[in-house]
Parts: C-alpha cells; structure tokens; sequence
C-alpha cells in the first residue's frame, strides 16, 4: 500500500476538522459531517475499498479510517453542543415575555344599589316566612284594578297615571297596561293556591310620574301578602316593624298614618323616621273582602294583610341618598361608591 492511500484517510479527517471547525449553523455543520461520514461521505468511500485490499494492507487502512472517523465525530460533538446552545441563546431571546409589563387587572362590577337592596328586603321577608313569587310587567285591567277592587269608573284610576300598550296593528289594546304597582300578583297568588299564603313579589312598575326627588317613572315595589286565619292589623305592624328593623337598623321609627286604597279596609302608609323627616315607605292594610270574594277565597273563613313597599325609596333611605334620579343616570362614579 502506498503512502499516498495511508494518507488519504488524514486527509480527509483534516479537512473534515477544518469544515466542522468553519460551521456557523447546525445545518453546515452536518454538511461537514456528511462529506466525510455521510453514505457518499470521503471516508466511507476509502472504506468501501478496504475489500479490495491484503489483509495486512486493509487492516492498516482500517486502522487509519477508524482513528480519522473517531476524531471527525468528537469534533462534531464539540461543535454540536456549542451552536446548539447559540441557538437556545438566541431562540429564547426572541422568544421572551416582557414580565415587568403592568398587568391588565380584570374590572370587577357590583350590583345595583336598588338591586342590592331589592335583594336585602327580599331576603329580610324570607327569614320573615314569606314564598318569592313573581308577575308579568305587561298586565291586564282586570288583575291591575278590576281584581283589586277598582272597577273602570272608579275614581282611584286616577291615583295613578297608567301607561297603556296599544295592539300590535298600533290600535288600543282596550285590556293591556303596564302594571302600577306588584298588587296584580295578589290575586294571581290567590287564584293558583288555597290559604294559607305568605307571598312575597318584587318587581317593576311604572307609572307617568315626572321624575323628581322621590318620584321616578319606572321604579321597584315588593308586595307582601299574608292570608290566614285570624290576622289582624297588629300581625301587619309587627310585621312591618321587624321589617324596617332589619333594613334600616334596630333603632329605627316608623309611623303607621290611615291611608286609603279601594283593595285594602282599613289602609295605612307607613313612614320611616329618617334625617330630622318621615319619608314614606310603602302603603299597607287588611285585604279588602272583595278582593277575597274575587278569587274565591271565603272572607267569613280567612283574612289577609298587604303592603307594597318602594324600593327605590329605602335604597335612598339605607344609603342617605338625598335624589332618586341618581340611581337612573348611570354615572359610574356614583355607583362605583356602592
Ligand atoms: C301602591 O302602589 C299600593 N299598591 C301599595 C299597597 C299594596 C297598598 C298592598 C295596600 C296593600 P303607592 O302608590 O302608595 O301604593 O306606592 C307604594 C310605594 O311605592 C310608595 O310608598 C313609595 O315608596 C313607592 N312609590 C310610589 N310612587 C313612586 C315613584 N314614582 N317613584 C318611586 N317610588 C314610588
């Protein structure tokens, strides 16, 4: 063998090393591996040719092409680990998350003050032993007033300004309103269930009222209705009083002033003391028989308290609120106070 073919294998491995040592990137770099090891690879070449050879020749050779081979593979190790890291280096780098940024903090809302509050009374009822119950906004005459004892020339349909919804061909309607005030779902509560009943109902109402102070067109009520036998006036004020105690505070003055309404006999208004003035709260009374008589229930056998209570007002009252306007303009700088 000649020294030229012993030295091939040198050269080869030299300029392997010199091709993996020139490599900037992972991909020259196993293109100077695969021009020396590669199946058409320089020394693999040399190796296929051993076959031709004496067997000292070739296990001279041999010799010569393992040694070249095991330097170009250590070479390429090396070289690997190190652009491989580069390459974590710079992928990471590109990759990076700016940590130090402020984060984005999700809003968080609150109820409405009338809604918490809708809520508070509700609750209050509830410990009080009264069932939630609820009616439709859109409501006929006859639950509105005709039910409640106020026939259609009654003069008490002028104790509020009602909203009428015409038809949908744009005539009257003639039978739909918008309900005045949640005392409908008295007589729909009697007429689904016999007595006793503890029912209590928010909602709301609406009604032509200008808005001012203490007036709003749309506005909440909560009824309560008690039907039992042996209920009297005192059941209505203990009631009322625990009630007002629970929302209001245990210290809290009410006054209970005759009133009139055509569904309840006798009637009252109930006021809240209330910054140096009495502020009314709701009206109230004993069930009048002829509401009873409508739903079939025997005023003889059972007899029944009511009252509607505004919401909106003790919301005022609960948060010294001064104007119910307040709570309709939707200025977030108020209701973020709640
Ligand atoms: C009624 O609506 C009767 N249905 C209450 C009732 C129920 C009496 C059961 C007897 C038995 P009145 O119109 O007074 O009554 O309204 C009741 C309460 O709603 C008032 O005391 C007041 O707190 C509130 N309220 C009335 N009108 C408005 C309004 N325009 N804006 C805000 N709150 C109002």
């Amino acid at each position: 063998m000649s020294a030229a073919t012993m030295g091939a294998a040198e050269d080869v491995r030299d300029r392997a090393l010199a091709a993996i040592d020139a490599a900037r990137t992972l991909d020259q770099l196993d293109e100077a591996k695969a021009a020396a090891l590669g199946k058409k690879g320089e020394l693999t070449r040399i190796q296929r040719e051993l076959g031709a050879l004496d067997p000292a020749q070739r296990r001279e050779l041999g010799a010569a092409v393992n040694t070249a081979r095991e330097a170009v593979l250590a070479a390429d190790a090396a070289r690997r680990a190190l652009l491989q890291a580069e390459h974590d280096r710079v992928t990471l780098a590109a990759e990076a998350l700016d940590v130090t940024l402020p984060a984005r903090t999700p809003k968080h809302g609150s109820l409405h003050p009338v809604h918490e509050t809708m809520e508070l009374m509700v609750d209050a009822l509830v410990g009080l032993g009264f069932t939630v119950m609820t009616g439709p906004e859109v409501e006929s005459d006859w639950f509105n007033f005709q039910a409640l004892n106020i026939p259609a020339d009654h003069p008490a349909r002028a104790m509020t300004d009602t909203i009428y919804v015409r038809g949908l061909d744009g005539g009257a309607s003639g039978d739909l309103l918008l309900r005045t005030h949640t005392s409908p779902v008295q007589a729909r509560a009697m007429l689904r269930q016999p007595p006793p009943l503890y029912i209590a109902v928010p909602g709301r109402v609406y009604r032509q009222d200008t808005p001012d102070a203490t007036h709003l067109p749309a506005f909440h009520q909560i009824e309560g209705l008690a039907v039992d036998a042996n209920l009297s006036m005192a059941d209505l004020r203990g009631t009322l009083a625990e009630f007002t105690r629970a929302l209001l505070g245990p210290d809290t003055k009410i006054r209970l002033r005759p009133s009139y309404f055509p569904f309840t006999e006798p009637s009252c208004e109930v006021d809240a003391w209330h910054e140096g003035r009495w502020m009314e709260l709701l009206g109230a009374g004993m069930v009048h028989p002829n509401v009873l008589n409508h739903v079939g229930y025997d005023p003889e056998q059972v007899q029944g308290f009511a009252f509607g209570i505004g919401v909106e007002r003790m919301a005022m009252l609960r948060h010294g609120i001064a104007d119910l306007r307040l709570f309709i303009e939707n200025d977030l700088r108020f209701l973020s106070a709640f």
